[in-house]
């Protein structure tokens, strides 16, 4: 199977998934790159140093977007790259910036809609507004306040516009504020 972007295989691709693993987690060493202490390496400096694939950085973009198991992340100006866990060699990885779904949901009360339609939505005494994809979760938040009302979030388009979306362990979306622009009412 060839894929539309950017016309290479998927054999390819899960090559190069295999090859930036190995770069990342364990040897950038061999290929001369440097990582900073959070394990970031620049997608520029990884392309110039990459000889074994012809790798550019739209192809490091879809890797990392199209991984089946998300083990890359790009940081929100797509400058940096990283691997999301596995390494061998040193690095504090903290949280780690996610591409978000296309859309993601947020439970919460009607009584506060009038609130968050002027202001969008903020994280309060947290440290982030959360998010998830789950309908059952969102309508269980949301129903703790009173009468449930269920919103859709543009993610995708919030990431796109620099946004940094984290996904805790136990697969809670985070980020920092949601705007009311990306914000649909029509749900539930
Ligand atoms: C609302 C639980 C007015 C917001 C859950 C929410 C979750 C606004 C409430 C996690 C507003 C805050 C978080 C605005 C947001 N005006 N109201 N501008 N912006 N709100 O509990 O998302 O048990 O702090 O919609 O599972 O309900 O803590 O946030 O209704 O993941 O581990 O203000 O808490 O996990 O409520 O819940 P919360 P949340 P834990």
């Amino acid at each position: 199977m060839t894929n539309p972007i950017v016309g290479i295989t998927e054999k390819q691709l899960t090559a190069i998934s295999k090859y930036l693993s190995f770069v990342l987690r364990h040897k950038p060493d061999a290929i001369g790159l440097k990582l900073d202490s959070c394990g970031w390496a620049s997608i520029d400096e990884l392309v110039d140093k990459t000889t074994e694939h012809p790798l550019t950085a739209e192809l490091v973009d879809l890797v990392a977007e199209t991984n089946d198991k998300q083990r890359f992340a790009i940081n929100s100006n797509r400058t940096k790259i990283r691997a999301n866990q596995g390494h061998s060699i040193d690095v504090d990885l903290a949280l780690t910036p996610l591409i978000p779904p296309e859309k993601l949901l947020h439970g919460t009360a009607e009584r506060f809609c009038a609130s968050i339609q002027e202001q969008g939505l903020s994280k309060g005494n947290r440290h982030h507004v959360h998010l998830t994809e789950s309908k059952t979760v969102a309508a269980s938040v949301g129903s703790r306040y009173g009468k449930l009302k269920v919103l859709e979030i543009d993610s995708k388009k919030m990431h796109e516009q620099g946004f940094i979306f984290y996904r805790s362990a136990n697969n809670v979306w985070l980020v920092d504020n949601v705007p009311t622009e990306f914000i649909h009412w029509h749900i539930s």
